[in-house]
């Protein structure tokens, strides 16, 4: 069978499964954001972070070890996420979330806003928000200070007790925010349908919510235009972006 025969029909069946599904849940990962020019977590670092390994620069130690460093990197990535607008598939998952409503759930494991941006009423966030910021450290204050007060340096410091400020994401080795993972568990057993788009499935435990799902009964697909280590939990791999593929099952 020609490949556009294969690829057209394996898009109608995934097109049939969302509109069976009665519960739908999205677990996004950078590639989602992708094609909203937001490079993916693993894409080699671009320019001067080529040589740095991101899973150094994202985890406590290596921002304790090089507070300007890390800070800096965040800074820039942060540039990246207000200069970037949602792309087709954060908007065709928004605009089915909306006319649906309670039909479908985003647990996503990026850090940027895109998803909201596109207009998603309810997401759970399992890695937090890149565009906040945080103390460091337990602010030991008896009034806790307020981290909009912070020195504007790289990274911002308190000038009461030098607390630091950090990106308000999970780095890894943190634990993630038990009420989003312990919701997103449950919803990825409850669902009948789950598509795991843009993301290697690489780390934990967010990638575990597929299984979770496979295991609950739910129908996995992946949108992917690569392989990922999830592919042998899903019954269905779609070889194609998010921007292109999403609008075709959803719209
Ligand atoms: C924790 C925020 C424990 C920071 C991130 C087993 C169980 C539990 C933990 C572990 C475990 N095994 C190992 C661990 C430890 C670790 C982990 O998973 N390590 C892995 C790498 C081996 N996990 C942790 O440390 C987690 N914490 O477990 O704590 C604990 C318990 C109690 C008390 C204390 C501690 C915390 C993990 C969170 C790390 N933080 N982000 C930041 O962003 O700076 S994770 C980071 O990776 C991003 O959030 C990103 O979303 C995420 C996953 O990566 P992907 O999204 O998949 O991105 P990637 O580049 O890999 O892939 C992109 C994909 O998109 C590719 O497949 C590509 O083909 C595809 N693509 C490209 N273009 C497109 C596309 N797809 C569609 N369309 C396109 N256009």
């Amino acid at each position: 069978m020609p490949m556009r025969e294969q690829a057209r029909l394996a898009i109608q069946a995934a097109h049939e499964a969302v509109a069976a599904a009665g519960k739908i849940v999205v677990l996004s990962g950078s590639g989602m954001s992708s094609e909203s020019g937001i490079p993916t977590f693993r894409d080699a670092q671009t320019g001067l972070w080529a040589r740095f390994d991101p899973m150094q620069l994202a985890s406590a130690e290596g921002f304790r070890s090089d507070p300007r460093l890390v800070w800096d990197w965040y800074a820039e990535r942060r540039a990246g996420v207000r200069a970037a607008v949602p792309n087709a598939g954060h908007l065709a998952l928004a605009r089915f979330a909306l006319a649906h409503p309670g039909r479908m759930q985003i647990i996503t494991q990026n850090v940027d806003d895109l998803h909201q941006r596109a207009g998603n009423p309810d997401v759970i966030r399992l890695h937090g928000d890149i565009l906040q910021s945080r103390w460091l450290d337990p602010c030991r204050a008896q009034e806790q200070c307020d981290p909009a007060t912070a020195e504007p340096e790289r990274p911002p410091h308190c000038t009461q007790c030098g607390n630091l400020l950090r990106p308000a994401v999970v780095w890894f080795g943190e634990r993630l925010p038990p009420e989003a993972l312990t919701r997103a568990e449950s919803l990825a057993r409850q669902c009948d349908l789950m598509l795991v788009v843009g993301t290697s499935g690489t780390v934990y435990p967010a990638a575990g919510l597929a299984s979770l799902a496979r295991d609950a009964g739910a129908r996995v697909i992946i949108v992917n235009p690569h392989a990922s280590d999830l592919d042998d939990v899903a019954h269905q791999c779609l070889r194609g972006t998010a921007a292109a593929v999403l609008p075709l099952l959803f719209d």
